[in-house]
């Protein structure tokens, strides 16, 4: 039996692979493991039986045999771990590739979902465009840092990482700021990470997800 995720059955982001079942379907597609997915509903999320798998009621959650997991960094790992291609043999290498993991998750994501959260909620509030300016130079600091580490190379540590993995997910929710117009590099290596055939499978199977919801097929 492959392993089953949930996504969301009718994604808030249209299909553009924002939603955090994304990096889990490209770490799948990264190592070749079929998996299959079982769409809920926001309902069906905070429901008991989905409490059982997520404290959260959240997706995505992960089951492969008596294995549940939840949080995507969590499930990457796990998967990284198990499969040959997104962790590097050697013990340093790879644990500078968590390193990297970690980085995108807790040093990255925040003030991007920060940022993210207060272009779509907060617009209409009189302090917005304060807040806002206060917000995008927190990301751009990050964004600076980050440009400076990767100079002239293709992935943050020598070979493609699940670090790299979880890094373009994250930085991809910039696409609509603007933000990644000033730092050219940064969105080269999004795009290198777009252009894996893995994450465009990944792409391609949760646009198709949105796209029946959206037609009804
Ligand atoms: N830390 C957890 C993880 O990494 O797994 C966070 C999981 C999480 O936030 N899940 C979200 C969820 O289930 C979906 S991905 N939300 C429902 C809830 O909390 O009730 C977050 C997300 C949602 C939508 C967009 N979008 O529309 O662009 C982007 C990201």
């Amino acid at each position: 039996m492959p392993p089953t995720i949930t996504a969301f059955e009718n994604s808030p982001d249209r299909g553009k692979g924002q939603a955090r079942d994304m990096r889990v379907r490209w770490a799948l597609e990264e190592v070749g493991q079929p998996y299959d997915v079982r769409l809920v509903s926001f309902a069906a999320m905070k429901a008991l039986a989905h409490l059982a798998l997520h404290p959260f009621g959240q997706i995505p959650t992960y089951e492969d045999g008596d294995l549940v997991l939840f949080e995507s960094g969590a499930i990457v790992l796990h998967i990284a771990e198990r499969h040959a291609g997104l962790l590097p043999e050697d013990t340093n290498a790879r644990s500078r590739a968590i390193a990297w993991m970690f980085a995108a998750l807790s040093t990255l994501e925040p003030p991007i979902v920060e940022l993210g959260m207060a272009m779509l909620f907060e617009r209409d509030r009189s302090w917005y465009a304060e807040r806002l300016l206060m917000l995008q130079d927190r990301v751009r600091i990050r964004l600076g840092e980050l440009s400076r580490h990767l100079g002239n190379a293709d992935w943050l540590d020598g070979t493609f990482s699940a670090g790299d993995l979880l890094m373009v997910t994250v930085l991809r929710r910039l696409n609509t700021s603007g933000l990644l117009d000033e730092f050219p590099d940064i969105a080269a290596y999004v795009a290198r990470g777009e252009a894996r055939p893995a994450f465009r499978r990944a792409f391609d199977a949760q646009l198709a997800v949105f796209t029946a919801a959206s037609t009804g097929r």
